[in-house]
C-alpha cells in the first residue's frame, strides 16, 4: 500500500503524524508531496516554511505552540541582524532554524534540486516519510493588495507575517506555476499511489499552489488511485490560522462545503472522489463527491490516525 499525501504546514505535519502511526501499523509506505509555495529568500537564504514544519515535526523537533520552527530556539541571530537594521525585522529566523537555511542555501547554490537537498536534511531528522517537494522550479505565492500606495503584489511572508492578512486584499497569484515542473520523483509517487489524502492544510495557500503545478494536477486528476481530501474547516472555520480570510478573498464561503466544492469532484474537472468533514457537519454535500463525517480533530496522534482510517475508508 502506498499512501501519498499532499499537505501543506502546521495542518499538513499533523495529519501526517496519523499516516505515519496509520503506516506503521500496516506496513504502507507513505509519501508526502509539500507546498513550497510559502518559500522565501530572506538575508541571502532560503527559507522553505511548510516543508521546514513538517520534517521538524515528524522528526520530533519542532515548537508545538508555534507549530513551525525548532522547539527550544533561542533567537542571538535575530536580535544582531536587528541591531544592524538588516530588513526585514517582521520575519524571525530562530538560531537553530538558520543552521537548516545555510545547508539549504548552500547546497541550492552548489546546484542541487531542493529535492535533494530535502532528501539530504531528513537524513538527519528521519521523518519516517518521504518527504517532496511539490516542484524544484520557483513557485510563490504573491498577493496583490490595495493600500493608500496603490495596488501592488507583496510575498505571501509579508502579507502572512507582516499584516496578519489584514490589509485590503485582491487575490492569490502563483508565481511560475505556468511553467513549474513536477519536483523529481513527483509523478513516480502519483503513479504508484494507492490513494492519495489531501490534509487538512489551507485549500489557497498550501493545497492550491501544489495543484497548480498543471503537470501534477493532471497526474493526480487522471490517475487510478482514488483521491480523498480532509476538511480544515470545522464548523464554519478554520482549526487555525487563517484559511477564512483567504478564502474570503477567494470569494468561496468558509464551510466544510464550501471547500469541498472549491477542490471539486474529480467526474467534474476537480480533484476529489472523497470529502472527510467533521462529525458536527456531518450532512454536508458536495456534488459528485462521496462526502463523510468523522471527529476531525488532531488532538494528538491516536486521533489523527482514527482521522485517516477513516479518509481511507470513504473510497
Ligand atoms: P500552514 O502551512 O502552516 O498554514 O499549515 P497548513 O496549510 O498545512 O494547515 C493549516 C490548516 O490546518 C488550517 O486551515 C487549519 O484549519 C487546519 N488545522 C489545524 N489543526 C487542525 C485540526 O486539528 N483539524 C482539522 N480538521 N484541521 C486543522
Ligand atoms: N511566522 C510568523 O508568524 N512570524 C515569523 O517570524 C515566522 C518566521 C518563520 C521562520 C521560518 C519558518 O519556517 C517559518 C516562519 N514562520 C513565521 C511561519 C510561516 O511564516 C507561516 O506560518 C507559513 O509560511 C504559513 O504556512
Ligand atoms: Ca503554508
Amino acid at each position: 500500500m502506498h499512501i501519498v499525501v499532499l499537505a501543506g504546514g502546521i495542518g499538513g505535519a499533523r495529519f501526517l503524524t496519523g499516516v505515519r502511526a496509520h503506516a506503521r501499523m500496516t506496513g504502507a509506505d507513505v509519501t508526502a508531496i509539500v507546498n513550497v509555495a510559502d518559500d522565501v529568500v530572506l538575508h541571502g537564504l532560503r527559507i522553505s516554511p511548510d516543508l521546514d514544519s513538517v520534517m521538524y515535526t515528524l522528526g520530533g523537533g519542532a515548537d508545538p505552540e508555534r507549530g513551525w520552527g525548532r522547539a527550544g530556539e533561542t533567537w542571538a541571530i535575530k536580535g544582531e541582524l536587528a541591531a544592524y537594521g538588516a530588513e526585514p525585522t517582521w520575519f524571525g529566523l530562530g538560531d537553530k532554524d538558520v543552521a537548516t537555511h545555510l545547508v539549504r542555501t548552500t547546497m541550492l547554490n552548489a546546484g542541487y534540486p531542493l529535492s535533494a537537498v530535502t532528501e539530504a536534511l531528513c537524513a538527519r531528522w528521519q521523518p519516517g516519510v518521504r518527504l517532496l517537494p511539490a516542484t524544484d522550479d520557483r513557485l510563490e505565492t504573491h498577493v496583490v493588495v490595495a493600500d493608500d500606495a496603490g495596488q501592488r503584489a507583496i510575498h505571501f511572508q509579508e502579507w502572512w507575517v507582516r499584516y496578519r492578512g489584514e490589509i485590503p486584499t485582491r487575490r492569490f497569484v502563483f508565481v511560475g506555476a505556468d511553467v513549474a515542473k513536477p519536483a523529481a520523483g513527483v509523478l513516480d509517487a502519483l503513479s504508484t499511489a494507492d490513494v492519495v489524502l489531501l490534509a487538512p492544510s489551507n485549500p489557497v495557500v498550501s493545497i492550491a499552489p501544489i495543484l497548480a503545478v498543471s503537470a501534477l494536477r493532471e497526474a493526480l486528476a487522471g490517475g487510478t488511485a482514488p483521491v480523498v481530501g480532509v476538511s480544515p474547516v470545522i464548523g464554519g472555520a478554520p482549526v487555525r490560522g487563517m484559511a477564512d480570510r483567504c478564502l474570503a478573498v477567494t470569494g468561496v464561503e468558509c464551510t466544510a462545503a464550501g471547500v469541498g466544492g472549491l477542490l471539486g469532484a474529480r467526474s467534474a474537472g476537480g480533484v476529489l472522489d472523497g470529502w472527510l468533514v467533521d462529525s458536527t457537519d456531518a450532512g454536508t454535500e458536495v456534488p459528485g463527491v462521496t462526502v463523510g463525517a468523522a471527529p476531525l480533530w488532531m488532538t494528538d496522534e491516536a486521533a489523527t490516525a482514527a482521522m485517516v482510517r477513516a479518509a481511507l475508508e470513504l473510497v
